[in-house]
């Protein structure tokens, strides 16, 4: 009789709290089946359509006269093409990854020759003696062009990396960003007096279209290329000389591991500069350790110490992170003997990759 009751509150127990993993997992299939399931459906209703329309046939629309309309493309295809085969190589990593953003840029390059080609077609037609009208209907306006869009992009993606990074590269980020952002919005003003001028003359005339901005970018790129230097501790070099030891082995090189000494069950573990001081520690097996870890970074920056298998993915034991400015006491239960390695799960670079072996 107890056993049937067992084995009873066993069951409501899995209805009750149902394993989320599993199910989660379930949803990509059930996704799928509601594709097949619209696929199937479509089918149906085509198989089943009654007989075509018999009406007169469309009329092939025609654009008013000094409006341009694009035409046909597979440029969005490849595009999106491009994109699915980067999410690919994002997934599986390694080589895909690296053919996938090559697939991208080319449908991408593709898409930019054709709108250039179709840009000069739109502009050339001008020329054409059959056209009456010069420029574009009354009424219309249309900006000239511009590099502030790319210069934004640019500008975002570099603070985005500072962001992820941390440090210099954020403070270069952030004023590469205010450097592209500043002058849209003067350009934006001319653009908009040459609108106004054009309601008293009834003739628009742009400004005139803006040189490559060539000191812009040079700015850029030097400015970033000297914080990430600096982020990699290989500026000022006399950084170097005072770290000692630990900074003088090449950035990215793996952990020292012939220093690690006896076993120990603590260990001070300081971060800085997106770096562990200490990447190699000795345990004894099946024996509980701890980490005093110290966030030596600015604020806003944080690191943790995990721990994970040798491939560095699957992680065996989980860890708060720590802000910059903080430390933080880790403890972590016992390992069997082994070789396994301690990350940082926010930056998984070389630096902030150490070893733990277990003897
Ligand atoms: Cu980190």
């Amino acid at each position: 009789m107890q056993e049937l009751w067992k084995s009873i509150l066993e069951l409501l127990a899995r209805i009750v709290t149902p394993d989320w993993g599993e199910l989660i997992k379930l949803i990509p299939v059930a996704l799928l089946g509601v594709v097949v399931l619209f696929f199937l459906i479509t089918l149906r209703g085509f198989a089943t359509a009654g007989p075509t329309r018999r009406a007169p046939a469309r009329l092939t629309p025609i654009a008013p006269p000094d409006l341009h309309m694009p035409g046909p493309s597979y440029s969005p295809i490849f595009a999106a093409l491009g994109a699915a085969a980067l999410l690919w190589g994002l997934v599986v990593g390694g080589d895909a990854l690296w053919i996938g953003l090559v697939i991208l840029i080319l449908g991408l390059l593709y898409w930019g020759r054709e709108a250039v080609r179709e840009y000069d077609r739109a502009t050339h037609v001008e020329t054409l003696p059959a056209l009456v009208h010069a420029g574009l209907p009354p009424g219309v306006h249309l900006p000239g062009p511009s590099f502030r869009p790319l210069l934004g992009a640019l500008g975002t993606a570099a603070l985005l990396a500072g962001l992820v990074f941390g440090g210099w590269l954020l403070a270069a980020g952030l004023i590469i960003f205010v450097m592209t952002l500043v002058g849209w919005l003067p350009d934006a003003r001319a653009e908009f007096d040459k609108t106004v001028e054009a309601d008293r003359t009834g003739h628009l005339e742009n400004a005139p279209p803006p040189g490559w901005p060539r000191r812009l970018l040079q700015v850029g790129i030097v400015l970033f290329a000297v914080a990430a230097l600096f982020q990699a501790g290989l500026l000022p070099p006399r950084a170097v000389e005072t770290a000692g030891g630990a900074a003088g082995s090449p950035a990215g090189s793996p952990a020292p591991s012939a220093d690690a000494g006896p076993p120990a069950t603590a260990f001070d573990i300081t971060a800085k500069d997106i770096s562990y001081d200490n990447r190699s520690i000795v345990v004894p097996a099946d024996t509980p350790f701890s980490i005093t870890f110290t966030n030596g970074d600015s604020p806003g920056v944080v690191h943790d110490i995990d721990i994970r298998a040798v491939d560095k993915q699957a992680v065996l034991q989980d860890q708060q992170v720590v802000n910059g400015g903080s430390s933080a006491n880790y403890s972590y239960k016992g390992l069997p003997a082994g070789t396994y390695v301690f990350i940082c799960s926010i930056h998984t670079v070389p630096n902030m990759t150490g070893t733990i072996t277990v003897k």
